[in-house]
């Protein structure tokens, strides 16, 4: 568990890592797709808080906030993005592979619901390994539109494995709301419950509950009560990809994007401290100065990096195949 402090410390690392990739984009130079998490900072940061170090954390397309709270280096994932030799991913996966060893961020893969069934096998390997570990994989509301979720979810809960899933609920697929996918007057939390597993809805803008939540359900899979699904609920405030805002594209109202930018997770755990009198405005003020000379001092490492070299084909496990025979292996 974080004090509320180190929370809000965690949320505006993420949220000025966010807005200086989000700055720095249009140069061209960082040349992959990037989807920021700007506005759902708090359930990346309240989630990995309760987790202890070898535990492990899986991701999707929308990873940068879930590296870096469960501590992926900043500037090894600043330089993925710019294409770099010194990259988390060797420069050639970008922001949708990051992946850190190191601290047990295992990996994001782009192919949504992909890293669920590897969750659950993490799991899996925790159980016959008698470690007392936890696996935890966060995805958005489009992957509970795919089969595996619910293959993965009965697995989990037929052998009891110690795994969180996290789905990040956001409204969203790309520019296609929930009511246009799934059928009226039925909540995701409802489906995850429907099938058996302990499931709690959350809001997921407020670290300090999603914090709590994780922590629950954390210490039942440690003490191998099973898994959990938390339903965290969370708006983007930008584009589904890129660094713009997209009011103008017409799929959501300027009225909804207002509405839950009025309940930005930063504001409301800075609120929260300052009106408890834990944190003064200039302590802040300070704090955000250093945080983000730290960022940008990171960014300019990252961007003056040597490119990428080598071949395309070491580091994977096709590696025997020729890229003129593919039939040769
Ligand atoms: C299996 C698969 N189908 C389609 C896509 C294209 N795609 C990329 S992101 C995305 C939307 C994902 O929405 P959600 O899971 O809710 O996450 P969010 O972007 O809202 O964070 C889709 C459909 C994909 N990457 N993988
Ligand atoms: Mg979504």
């Amino acid at each position: 568990m974080k004090r509320d402090r180190e929370l809000l410390y965690d949320l505006l690392v993420v949220r000025s890592v966010e807005q200086e990739i989000a700055r720095r984009y249009s140069e061209q130079q960082m040349r992959c797709p990037t989807h920021l998490c700007i506005g759902q900072e708090a359930t990346a940061v309240g989630v990995c808080a309760a987790l202890r170090p070898e535990d492990v954390v899986f991701s999707g397309h929308r990873s940068h906030g879930h590296y870096l709270a469960k501590g992926g280096d900043l500037t090894a994932m600043l330089a993925e993005l710019y294409g770099r030799g010194s990259g988390c991913s060797a420069g050639k996966g970008g922001s949708m592979h990051l992946v850190d060893l190191s601290v047990g961020f295992l990996g994001a893969v782009p192919i949504v619901g992909s890293t669920i069934p590897m969750a659950v096998g993490a799991a899996l390997g925790f159980l016959l390994q008698k470690l007392p570990r936890v696996s935890v994989v966060f995805f958005g509301d489009a992957a509970v539109e795919e089969g595996v979720t619910w293959e993965s979810i009965d697995f989990a809960l037929l052998e009891r494995l110690p795994v969180v899933f996290v789905c990040e609920n956001n409204l969203y697929s790309v520019q296609t709301p929930l009511s246009a996918r799934q059928p009226a007057g039925r909540t995701i939390a409802q489906v995850a419950a429907g099938h058996g597993v302990e499931t709690e809805s959350v809001d997921g803008n407020d670290v300090f509950a999603v914090q709590r939540a994780a922590r629950a359900a954390v210490d039942r899979a440690r003490a191998g009560g099973g898994p959990t699904f938390l339903e965290l609920a969370t708006y983007r405030h930008l584009e589904h990809v890129g660094p713009n805002e997209d009011v103008s594209l017409g799929y959501r109202s300027a009225e909804e994007v207002e509405a839950w930018r009025a309940r930005c997770p930063v504001e409301h755990a800075t609120r929260v401290l300052l009106e408890r009198g834990e944190l003064d405005a200039s302590e802040l003020d300070e704090l955000r100065r250093r945080i983000l000379r730290d960022v940008r001092h990171a960014l300019e490492l990252a961007r003056d990096a040597p490119e990428a070299q080598g071949s395309l084909l070491s580091d994977v496990f096709a590696s025997t195949v020729s890229p003129i025979d593919g039939d040769q292996r």
